[in-house]
């Protein structure tokens, strides 16, 4: 593989939903920008011979072999982004397991079982505050009748939003019979970080996944007029939310962990008016599970004493948690061993963690100069991710034949 024949199909990619100035993507599910990559994926498997499918979740396969068949070896990633995100973050494990599958056969490879791409849907969960919610109903990891209720910021439904794509909202749910069938699971994903550039290394192989987990924080006060209302008369939410993400930081420093505040919503959002209701969503990340545990107990307590303080009440809620993974099996021992490729942990989310309870999985990284990701500055270069499709074809070599 070419780093001309890789930026090639990624120039078919690239440009769909990218947000203008910033550079940045707004891809998010069942968004005419995610139809239009929906369809550019199912294009491209067919200009393959793959036989689509589109299965009760959203998540698309392109088959090479039979889809019915057992011992499937898988690979994919995720279309969707997160609002103004990077463009390698998903997509690249896409068209690398399309490249791969090109590579494998002009290496005049014959697979003895079924090798499916995956593109798994609201990876990011960006539009439907659930990360993974593909993955997660497919493996019976989020319960289809809560994620039937899901409603984007403007209100829209998840069913609706399937339903306009027209998919039956009602077909949600665990597919055992599709998750027996698959052996194994690569993904490969640009990394989020600089850990592969610090040791000029072009592709690496995942060893685990932090814990993490998201927490939407709601704070209650008293809305009341910004000219009229004396500071000390005040009960206002927003200041116990601002002191709430400088807990954040700081406790997470203490604890050698990551803690965001990166979406807020305040209510009713007028200049001239004391907000009476904020909520703010807290990204938590340790490198083991208790640590994750005190990080967020820590700075739930701190938001509540500040809240005495401010004569406001605020509440925590645990939204999504993962636990740790750990890539340890058979597929990831044999993508350390074949590639020879540096063995690294992290802090990011992906479908690979969600699989890998189900299935042999691993995952491969491929490096990013900036380590920047979840922005218009995450960058990998076309010779890296050659090399990535290459390694990404050794391996898938070897567990499909
Ligand atoms: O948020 C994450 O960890 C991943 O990038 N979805
Ligand atoms: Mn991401
Ligand atoms: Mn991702
Ligand atoms: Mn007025």
């Amino acid at each position: 593989m070419t780093a001309e024949r890789f930026a090639a199909l990624w120039s078919s990619l690239s440009p769909i939903g990218r947000a203008g100035g910033d550079g940045g993507y707004l891809r998010h599910s069942w968004t005419d920008a995610d139809l239009v990559c929906r369809e550019w994926f199912v294009e491209e498997a067919l200009d393959r011979d793959l036989e689509v499918e589109i299965d009760r979740n959203g998540n698309l396969w392109a088959w090479w072999g039979e889809p019915e068949g057992a011992g499937a070896v898988v690979t994919g990633s995720h279309l969707d982004s997160v609002p103004h995100g990077g463009g390698y973050d998903g997509p690249l494990g896409v068209v690398s397991g399309l490249l791969a599958v090109d590579r494998l056969r002009e290496r005049g490879v014959t697979p003895t079982r079924p090798l499916a791409v995956v593109v798994f849907t609201e990876e990011e969960g960006a539009r439907f505050g659930v990360p993974c919610l593909g993955s997660r109903l497919m493996t019976g990891a989020f319960d289809p009748a809560k994620a039937v209720r899901l409603r984007d910021r403007d209100g829209v439904l998840l069913a609706d939003a399937m339903g306009r794509a027209g998919l039956d909202p009602d077909r949600l749910g665990p597919d055992p019979e599709r998750l027996n069938r698959m052996a194994a699971f690569v993904e490969l994903h640009i990394e989020q970080g600089r850990a592969l550039d610090h040791i000029d290394a072009p592709v690496g192989v995942a060893s685990a996944i932090w814990p993490h987990g998201r927490y939407r924080f709601d704070f209650a006060g008293q809305g009341n007029h910004a000219g009229t209302t004396r500071m000390s008369d005040r009960h206002d939410p927003m200041l116990t939310l601002a002191h709430t993400v400088l807990a954040a930081d700081e406790v997470a420093r203490l604890h050698g962990a990551h803690a965001t505040v990166g979406r807020v919503d305040v209510a009713p959002n007028a200049t001239n008016a004391i907000a009476a209701h904020a909520s703010a969503w807290l990204d938590a990340r340790a490198a083991d599970e208790s640590t994750l545990e005190r990080l967020v107990e820590t700075i739930h307590q701190r938001a509540e004493e500040r809240a005495r303080l401010d004569g406001t009440r605020v509440a925590m809620a645990a939204e999504s948690l993962t636990g740790e993974v750990e890539f340890a099996g058979n597929v990831s021992r044999l993508a350390a061993k074949e590639l020879g490729a540096p063995v690294l942990p992290t802090g990011a989310g992906h479908d690979a963690g969600v699989l890998a309870g189900h299935v042999d999985t691993a995952m491969l990284f491929v490096r990013n100069p900036t380590g920047v990701s979840h922005a218009p500055q995450e960058s990998a270069s076309a010779a890296d991710c050659a090399v990535g499709v290459e390694r990404l074809t050794d391996l898938l070599a070897r567990l499909c034949q």
